[in-house]
């Protein structure tokens, strides 16, 4: 039976040694919830570091250790202190973690620790290799673990993988300053599905695939060589119900039951009952933002003095990665401007800052949440932000109100809250005022709506849409699998060909018989082809076509000695058994006076285009420009060209990574049918790559063999990968 493999830097417990005893205690963090519906029957594992190193687990506990985690279906990875040092601390927290969350100055590039990186991952690849069938489906999570999709794909082709990045993917500009960006780019691309947050992130990943690898993208897929690769964004949700819940028991607490937290958030409230709580709660992380809300507090209590003794910002900053230095830095920072607002700004009644730096247990949380008129959360980056989500599920009475920073993923969905940019301290100033102003109604019109968001797009849903979509994108793999060439399917069209007295063969050139270069001319055809492409003309019985969208200059020069039959600029010309070209269709040129300044403004304008003038066609390339930009102008030409055209005599051809006009009489589809009306077949195939190949496999009858040459949507019946497997394909024919 297949199972579920969730692999995460940390494992959902945590093991306490105790009187030379061990136990493992689930932890209560959102994923660790979220993945429940995932990570519930006996059919699925969590693989990941148990938090203790192996110099801190005697030698004699580790069996226990493995039996106390099965026992909450999770596998331990062993990590050496200077491993958890160089792959945590260093290369995740110290160069991914500070890039991505755009503090530039903060990364810190060091080969070091990028090796003890790539060998971690290797260490979970590894753990899920020992574990894994290839049935399994696998799950992996977050930044710390980027190479671990292409270390299990190498060893295991058919798995299904899928990885979630919990923090923000920065944009290409932030992205291309890492030295080994490739790298972590492929290590993802061993997934079949990568989700993020938002949209945004997909948009800046989807770039820097495109311009860092050269990869082609089409809406959200990435093909490479034989894969389509899905990128797609799931909101992370929170556990709704969890929270709401213990808010409401919270509410029909008795006095006696308050906790000592609560007793005094109480008692403040009733000695003063128009005091405002303004609530913030982070790691002590510099991406939180907490110094600059902290200036920021200083601002508003400048700008509305009305409000001393009347607000409390109570901050809870929770202890993290207290060994990185920049940490420890923050630390001291955020400690010293605490202790300037509280000496600038307290009065013998009143202190402006309450600060705890630690953790509290959640009941803690909940007693903060529901005492709280204002959630004032400001991170400056931050992949999602569940804090802002679980205070509005405590709101019972749906009282209070989110101030909210735009720079966190969950403001996209959270509009009904205050959006604030946390480096406007005037408009955050203004922002806290409105929220202590706010009439009741209002926000209780704001977070119901937040409320019923959140409660149908919760945790649960969230890990069950991610593994959804990657199922989905199983049987799309499976289904596209069912047209690719394998052996099997060789065989018997192999077969058929053998079989049959006359045969018609199109092949297109350009990305079928040769690889696709950036400079034209360097796609020369190579001895094998030649030799390949002579056994197929000399074949009796078999008709062979060149077929391409190419200047007849070139081919005359490539290919007229050899006296192969050529179709050229997609049929306008034809040459058979060496004579030269002569014209195929009747068509006219006196368009192209026209359309040549159009595309000569778009050359000016768009650096690396060029435009190849055939005699029939004008063709604009685009394959040398910066691949966004050079998609985008193609976007504006085609606008500029259809409103410019306007008659049914041209048409635009969107090829790859080039636009060309042409008389539209002239296509490949209809000067193969031309040719196969000429005799007899008994055998007819027809093999290419791009846009203007599907003329031929959509117009030639339904008995022809048509082969699309990679895995972009095509109305041919079968696939080839590269043009490695178009050889090996047209071998098979010559052979016979
Ligand atoms: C990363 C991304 C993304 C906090 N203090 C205490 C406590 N918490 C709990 C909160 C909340 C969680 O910790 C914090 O989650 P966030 O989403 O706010 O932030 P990160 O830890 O930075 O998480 C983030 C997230 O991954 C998920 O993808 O949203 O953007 O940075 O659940 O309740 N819990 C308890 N005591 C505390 O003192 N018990």
């Amino acid at each position: 039976m297949s199972k579920t493999i969730i692999i995460s830097n940390r494992l959902p417990v945590q093991l306490q040694i105790s009187n030379g005893g061990i136990t493992a205690v689930p932890s209560v963090g959102g994923l660790a919830t979220g993945m429940k519906s995932v990570h519930s029957s006996g059919d699925s594992l969590w693989i990941g570091w148990s938090g203790l190193t192996d110099e801190e687990i005697p030698e004699e506990l580790s069996d226990d250790i493995d039996v106390a985690l099965a026992k909450h279906g999770s596998s331990k990875v062993r990590l050496t202190a200077q491993e958890v040092d160089g792959f945590y601390y260093g290369f995740s927290n110290r160069t991914i973690w500070p890039l991505f969350h755009y503090f530039l100055e903060y990364s810190e590039f060091e080969l070091d620790s990028w090796n003890t990186y790539k060998a971690v991952n290797q260490k979970f690849a590894d753990a899920i290799l020992e574990k894994a069938g290839d049935d399994d489906t696998i799950w992996i999570h977050d930044y710390q673990l980027m190479l671990v999709p292409q270390m299990v794909r190498e060893k295991r082709p058919n798995i299904s993988i899928g990885f979630f990045l919990h923090i923000p993917f920065p944009s290409f500009e932030i992205f291309r300053t890492m030295p080994w960006r490739e790298e972590v780019l492929r290590g993802l691309l061993g997934s079949d599905l990568i989700g993020f947050h938002i949209y945004d992130y997909e948009r800046h990943f989807l770039s820097s695939v495109r311009r860092l690898l050269g990869l082609e993208v089409s809406f959200n897929d990435i093909y490479l060589d034989n894969r389509i690769i899905k990128v797609d964004s799931f909101p992370m949700g929170i556990d709704y119900k969890k929270f709401r819940g213990a808010a409401e028991e919270h509410e029909n607490r008795s006095p006696d039951e308050l906790s000592e937290l609560q007793k005094r958030l109480n008692s403040h409230k009733t000695s003063d009952p128009d005091s405002k709580f303004l609530l913030s709660i982070d790691r002590l992380d510099y991406s939180k933002g907490i110094a600059k809300r902290l200036n920021a507090f200083e601002y508003f209590l400048n700008k509305y003095p009305q409000y001393k003794e009347k607000v409390r910002l109570i901050i809870l900053a929770v202890p993290s990665r207290s060994n990185v230095p920049q940490y420890q830095l923050l630390k001291r920072e955020i400690d010293e401007l605490v202790g300037r607002i509280n000496g600038e700004f307290s009065t013998v009644s009143w202190t402006p800052i309450w600060y705890f730096y630690r953790s509290m247990p959640f009941e803690n949380l909940i007693d903060l949440y529901t005492s709280s008129d204002i959630a004032w959360l400001t991170p400056l980056r931050d992949g999602m932000n569940l804090v802002a989500k679980e205070y509005i599920a405590t709101r019972t009475d749906k009282t209070g109100v989110l101030i909210l920073s735009e720079m966190a993923g969950s403001a996209n969905e959270m509009n009904e809250s205050l959006l604030i940019n946390p480096n406007n301290f005037e408009q955050i100033a203004d922002a806290i005022n409105e929220a202590i102003n706010m009439p009741i109604e209002e926000q209780q019109a704001r977070n119901g709506q937040l409320q019923e968001r959140l409660e149908r797009y919760n945790v649960e849903r969230w890990a069950n849409d991610f593994m959804t979509s990657l199922e989905a994108q199983r049987d799309r793999e499976a289904a596209n699998v069912s047209a690719r060439i394998t052996d099997l399917r060789l065989t018997s069209i192999v077969e058929n060909y053998s079989k049959s007295k006359k045969r018609l063969l199109f092949l297109d050139y350009d990305g079928t018989l040769a690889g696709f270069h950036n400079d034209p001319q360097k796609a020369s055809p190579d001895e094998e082809l030649y030799e390949l492409l002579d056994t197929l003309h000399n074949q009796e019985g078999t008709e062979l076509f060149l077929i391409s969208g190419r200047d007849k200059d070139t081919f005359t020069k490539w290919f007229l000695h050899k006296k192969y039959n050529m179709i050229v600029e997609h049929g306008v010309w034809i040459s058979r058994k060496g004579e030269e070209f002569k014209l195929l269709e009747n068509v006219k040129n006196d368009w192209m006076e026209k359309i040549r300044p159009v595309l000569e403004s778009f050359v000016d304008r768009t650096p690396g285009s060029f435009i190849e003038e055939k005699n029939y066609s004008l063709a604009w390339h685009y394959r040398k420009t910066d691949p966004d930009f050079g998609s985008l102008r193609a976007t504006e030409l085609t606008t500029v060209l259809t409103s410019l055209i306007g008659t049914d005599d041209l048409s635009v051809l969107n090829g790859n990574k080039v636009m060309e006009v042409k008389s539209s009489n002239v296509n490949k589809g209809r000067a193969s049918m031309r040719m196969l009306g000429e005799a007899d077949y008994d055998f007819v195939f027809a093999i290419g790559d791009d846009w203007t190949d599907e003329f031929m496999f959509q117009e030639l009858p339904e008995s022809t063999v048509t082969v699309k040459v990679g895995r972009q949507k095509t109305s041919a019946k079968y696939f080839v990968e590269n043009t490695e497997k178009v050889r090996v394909l047209l071998k098979a024919f010559a052979k016979v």
